[in-house]
């Protein structure tokens, strides 16, 4: 029997290097997905075409659209990938919904096939795959492959907690929805699984907030508040299209600074009336006509076209679904919190084992007495809206647990415990990759921090936590500032982290970003030396002195010089010689290559 044709089109291929020396190129190639086989073929007009290239449907594990935000070298921008042998096969589509097909139909043609577990979500790029750096191409994938979006039933993340957010504009970047979101809240946006949305801020690790195509439509604004949003935001091109007063037309509100008839700058906003002809086009200038209002908004997006400016941001009340509530949701009930068994204690107290709806938490009790609780409740919020994937996760505070305990705090629970007992117990066992790959995780979690102004104080191989697939994260970050303990927190009590503490930070109680810089040197050093303690039998008085004269930690036995040279670095005297984690996070990579 002869294979039934699914799809047929052109797309662009990159080569599969299947060799070290193949060119990396982009190629047109005319694709052809049967019931069998995905070919694909050059076509020369006027010429037969040749088949390039034939894979077995039965040897694909995976297929699913690329992530990326790296710029595309060819004129089709919409990725996929067919991984199949040992292989993997990138195909850029030249829109959204021709890939959806092919990446709907593929996966339906392999859905019974083994598949993998894991893939990777980005390009395989320069060595190293731009999702998780791994440098091996064929290393296992970093996110659960859910062909059939059966995982889309899974819990979300934490919500992040409501406030005014500033909106970056990432450029206008456009993604996919992978899977269905139902609002919870009057300002969420739902969104459908494959659909293409705009970004608009992307500063929240795990939330990020979009619009649809048609963001720019606000539908209960009358025009004085159309113009104070858009003369709040303030930039040129900021746009939004609204219902007129006049019933069943449209007017599009735009904000410009461009100079009045007086030559004077004047920021303002220009209302135009969207008009339609008697052959039912909408027009904003005469001249352009379009079937359709998103036709018409497109356009001008592109071309001013006799506006005062081109339509640039679109701005709406509904993309912003951060805004807008004041419940306080960092504030867990304690009827939605139960307590298991004791897995370690800390600064504050002891740490419990709990269920909070349906995850695993951390829960720190926080002993009376410990902790300067209103100021730490103030800050929680700030802490809750960090969110990164090597950061401990804080969900939420809840007062009046149990008697004793005025004030417990929710975190992400990890389940390997803490970094400095896993080295020790690893201890002789680490491989270099792992050494490295536990380096790199800090300094991403770090980097984020450092890019969120946020400073730790006190990053040590002990406040940082091993999960179950033994990534590492940073945690307790901040913390100290709340802890009512003098030992701990004057540079001279005896509890003071003198030995992870730059030189400022002993003298003048300076922290910065430079100061936790200082103790991630020292971090590295606890990594490579399996877990032992930086300058074990010196007192801290004997440490400062040394530092003092210029003196630091030696090389662990494990570390490789180029490592060692990074964590000398660290420790320079003057805060702005040391590099910023963003560089440390870089540097550490290119190790990765070696
Ligand atoms: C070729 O480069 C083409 O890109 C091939 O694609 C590609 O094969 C080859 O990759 C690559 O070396 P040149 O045209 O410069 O020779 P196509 O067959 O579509 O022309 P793939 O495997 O991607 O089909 P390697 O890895 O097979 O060498």
């Amino acid at each position: 029997m002869f294979p039934r044709v699914i799809l047929k089109g052109t797309m662009i291929k990159k080569s599969q290097q299947k060799r070290r020396t193949s060119p990396c190129n982009y190629k047109e190639r005319f694709f052809v997905l049967d019931t069998q086989d995905l070919k694909y073929s050059e076509r020369r007009p006027g010429k037969k075409p040749t088949l390039k290239g034939c894979i077995a449907l039965s040897r694909i594990k995976c297929v699913e659209i690329v992530c990326s935000d790296v710029p595309i070298p060819c004129s089709y921008k919409y990725p996929f990938q067919v991984f199949h042998d040992n292989h993997y096969l990138y195909i850029f589509a030249p829109d959204n919904d021709c890939r959806q097909r092919w990446v709907k139909a593929l996966k339906e043609e392999t859905k019974f096939n083994n598949l993998v577990v894991k893939y990777h979500p980005n390009f395989w790029m320069d060595g190293r795959w731009k999702c998780c750096h791994q440098t091996e191409k064929l290393a296992s994938g970093c996110n659960e492959y859910d062909p059939m979006g059966y995982a889309s039933k899974g819990p979300l993340p934490q919500i992040p907690e409501p406030q005014e957010v500033d909106i970056h504009d990432p450029g206008q970047r456009v993604v996919v929805a992978l899977r269905d979101y139902t609002p919870t809240g009057d300002n969420d946006l739902p969104l459908h699984k494959d659909q293409e949305y705009i970004l608009t801020d992307t500063s929240h690790a795990e939330w990020w907030t979009v619009q649809d195509n048609m963001g720019w439509y606000n539908k209960d604004i009358c025009r004085g508040e159309a113009e104070e949003l858009l003369m709040r935001e303030a930039k040129e091109g900021a746009f939004m299209v609204r219902d007129s007063r006049q019933a069943g037309v449209y007017t599009v509100s735009v904000f410009t600074k461009a100079p009045g008839s007086n030559g004077e700058k004047n920021p303002r906003v220009k209302h135009y009336q969207i008009r339609e002809t008697n052959t039912e086009d909408f027009y904003l200038a005469e001249k352009y006509l379009f079937p359709t209002i998103p036709e018409l908004i497109r356009y001008h997006q592109h071309n001013a076209a006799g506006l005062i400016t081109r339509l640039r941001h679109p701005i709406s009340q509904d993309r912003v679904w951060l805004r807008g509530s004041s419940k306080k949701k960092w504030e867990v009930s304690p009827t939605e919190l139960s307590l298991g068994q004791e897995v370690g204690s800390g600064q504050f107290g002891l740490v419990l084992e709990g269920r909070w709806r349906d995850r695993k938490v951390a829960v720190k009790m926080v002993k009376a007495g410990a902790m300067s609780e209103e100021e730490f409740i103030e800050e929680a919020r700030v802490m809750m809206s960090l969110s990164h994937c090597k950061l401990v996760q804080l969900y939420g505070v809840c007062t009046q647990v149990t008697q004793d305990c005025p004030l417990c705090l929710l975190f992400e629970f990890m389940d390997n415990g803490c970094l400095s007992d896993f080295l020790r117990d690893k201890r002789g066992r680490l491989s270099q990759v792992s050494m490295l790959g536990m380096c790199l995780d800090v300094s991403e979690g770090m980097a984020y921090l450092e890019r969120n102004k946020f400073i730790h104080r006190d990053l040590a191989a002990r406040n940082c936590l091993v999960s179950k697939n033994n990534e590492v994260k940073v945690s307790d970050f901040g913390m100290t500032r709340y802890v009512l303990d003098d030992q701990y927190t004057s540079s001279h009590g005896s509890k003071f982290p003198v030995k992870w503490s730059s030189p400022e930070v002993i003298k003048y109680s300076r922290f910065s970003s430079k100061s936790d810089v200082w103790s991630f040197g020292v971090f590295m050093w606890e990594v490579y030396s399996e877990g032992h303690l930086p300058y074990e039998h010196r007192s801290n008085g004997q440490v400062v002195e040394s530092l003092n004269a210029g003196l630091r930690l030696l090389k662990p036995r494990s570390a490789p010089e180029p490592v060692h040279l990074l964590m000398e670095r660290c420790w320079k005297e003057k805060p702005e010689d040391r590099p910023p984690f963003a560089v440390l996070l870089h540097e550490l990579a290119s190790l990765s290559d070696l």
